[in-house]
């Protein structure tokens, strides 16, 4: 069977709060770097005679929330495509699911090169982007591989994604595992409680916002400190917010890693940086040359190590 294969993407820096939720429209400009181990491969079909969407996902049919809201997201792409015919969907998640780690990114940004491959139609990746955006926010960067950046935008012409141009194939990722449970508070809803609750919700944003154009600069530079620190501070910043509103992602375990991180740069001198999502897991930055050492230092946790993926491409299975 043909597939669109979509990557995973990690966010430097984060996108956390809606303008509008219709159209996932965010509040923060976000910065990621796309993962080249986990992915989410789809094919389509169009059924004609159907009157209704089938959604197969690693071989089990899908119902409840989860069908739901793939096929509120083929709404919205027959809508604008003026396209009538439902859908078969065959889906396979090559992701770390047992880790907690989400896939709206691989699998919306997947589902939709996969609609417009079935449909025949010729659209730009930015108009990819866009479109991928209104199925999952974080979506809107998996369109691409390297270095991403999702202008926040003020419509949905404005909101989308581009390739940085940045060249940094040393630069490593490392997916821990710290607690395989599945998160108590999806990020959609996680968010909507940060906006209602989070008195300093604005400040963020403002500053969330200012760290655009030196995160940028490091990435062009390949300057792993100024960007692991750029991307503590982003979590961080994220994380004050989610705890003014009363939600708590991580476990002490994840508390207990973020130390050793830190004890591993002083101490052995080695640029490993951490960040994490609406989860306990953290996600460590460093570069190839350091890999082998930092896991050594971190014997207590389970680590895949991922390095730059590219964008959508064709995959067989
Ligand atoms: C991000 N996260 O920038 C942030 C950081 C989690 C924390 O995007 O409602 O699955 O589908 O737009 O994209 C996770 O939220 O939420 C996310 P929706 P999404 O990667």
């Amino acid at each position: 069977m043909k597939y669109k294969r979509a990557n995973v993407n990690i966010a430097i820096l984060k996108y956390w709060g809606k303008v509008n939720n219709l159209i996932n429209l965010p509040y923060q400009t976000s910065i990621s770097v796309t993962a080249d181990n986990f992915y989410t491969l789809t094919n389509i079909e169009l059924d004609p005679k159907a009157n209704k969407d089938i959604v197969i996902l690693d071989g089990k049919a899908l119902s409840g929330i989860s069908f739901t809201r793939v096929s509120h997201h083929l709404d919205a792409l027959r809508k604008h495509f003026k396209r009538k015919e439902y859908c078969i969907v065959n889906s396979i998640n090559r992701v770390f699911i047992k880790a907690g780690y989400a896939s709206s990114a691989s699998g919306f940004a997947a589902l939709t090169a996969a609609y417009v491959d079935a449909i025949g139609a010729k659209v730009s990746k930015k108009e990819l982007s866009q479109l991928a955006r209104l199925g999952s926010g974080s979506a809107t960067r998996s369109i691409h591989g390297g270095f991403v950046i999702w202008h926040r935008g003020k419509n949905h012409e404005t909101s989308f994604a581009e390739k940085l141009p940045v060249k940094w194939p040393e630069f490593r990722m490392l997916f821990t595992i710290v607690d395989p449970s599945v998160k108590k508070i999806s990020s959609r809803v996680g968010m909507q409680i940060t906006i209602e609750k989070a008195k300093s919700y604005a400040d963020y944003v403002k500053q969330s916002n200012e760290s655009v154009e030196p995160l940028i600069e490091a990435l062009k530079n390949n300057d792993i400190d100024a960007t692991g620190r750029i991307a503590e501070r982003a979590a961080e910043l994220m994380r004050n917010v989610m705890l003014e509103a009363g939600l708590e992602y991580h476990t002490p375990t994840t508390q207990q890693l973020i130390q050793k991180v830190k004890a591993i740069r002083s101490k052995h001198k080695i640029p490993v940086y951490y960040t994490f999502d609406a989860g306990p897991n953290l996600i460590l930055f460093t570069l190839e040359e350091y890999v082998n050492e930092v896991i050594r230092l971190l014997p207590e946790v389970e680590i895949s190590v991922s390095g730059v993926g590219g964008g959508i491409t064709n995959a067989n299975s």
